[in-house]
């Protein structure tokens, strides 16, 4: 997979993208960045990315035509890639956005920076993403943010295929509580039944705690989590003693 990134701050991306997994990712050729700073499109000396805005108000507001222009030179190799636009006024980052990223062969991000940037950039755009409901300064770290949790999703990037699965969202529902070595520590035990070997019943406590969990942190996402007949009574009945 590709992934373009127009941004003005190249820079930014070279910690995230140089360490831990993104960086071994490159190493077995599952990914390439490629960072392109759109200032290098610009063709007057003063190398001008923005500029007022037209009808007057404060801050300043990214020019067209060097994100156009990087936009098409990133397009030069595949015309097809997928463009995303990062804003905070984009529709919600969620592992479902991921999944869809992580199906293509090439994507191209763009990051805005500044006050804001001129409209007619995001008829350009294939999709419009935020990574959730706060402003950032720019978009490059919903870049990286979106870059790592597509990445991680590629098959062969991460130790087993299985490790993405059954992450937190991927079925709808929070993870389940993990523990290792101690078995107790600060008179903390680990429950009772991890230490059992019990498989059967290892796997069916996970499931347990994992819907529990989701339904008092998260109830917003119980909707969409496929919960058996089984499941929703036990559900039913725990929430009645924590309630
Ligand atoms: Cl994509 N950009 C900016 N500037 N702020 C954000 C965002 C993006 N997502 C959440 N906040």
């Amino acid at each position: 997979m590709i992934i373009q990134i127009l941004s003005l701050f190249p820079e930014m991306f070279y910690g995230p993208f140089q360490n831990s997994i993104l960086k071994r990712a490159q190493e077995l050729k599952l990914v390439e960045f490629r960072l392109i700073n759109f200032r290098d499109f610009t063709l007057d000396k003063h190398r001008m990315v923005d500029d007022i805005p037209y009808g007057g108000g404060s801050g300043m507001v990214l020019k067209p035509e060097p994100i156009y222009r990087g936009l098409q030179f990133a397009k030069e190799t595949k015309p097809e890639a997928k463009v995303v636009l990062l804003t905070p006024q984009g529709q919600t980052f969620k592992q479902q956005t991921a999944e869809q990223l992580a199906a293509a062969e090439h994507i191209i991000l763009i990051c805005g920076h500044y006050e804001g940037f001129d409209e007619r950039i995001r008829s350009w755009a294939d999709l419009e993403l935020s990574i959730g409901d706060y402003v950032l300064t720019g978009g490059e770290l919903a870049a990286m943010a979106i870059s790592d949790a597509v990445v991680r999703l590629i098959p062969g990037v991460l130790g087993s295929d299985e490790s993405a699965q059954k992450d937190s969202f991927a079925g709808n529902l929070l993870d389940y509580p993990q523990y290792t070595r101690p078995a107790e520590f600060e008179g903390l035990c680990v429950p009772e039944v991890l230490l059992s070997g019990h498989h059967a019943r290892i796997e069916a406590w996970r499931r347990e705690q994992a819907i529990l969990r989701t339904a008092l942190r998260r109830p917003d996402l119980l909707a969409g989590a496929a919960l058996t007949e089984r499941e929703k009574q036990f559900l039913r009945q725990e929430l009645d003693l924590k309630i």
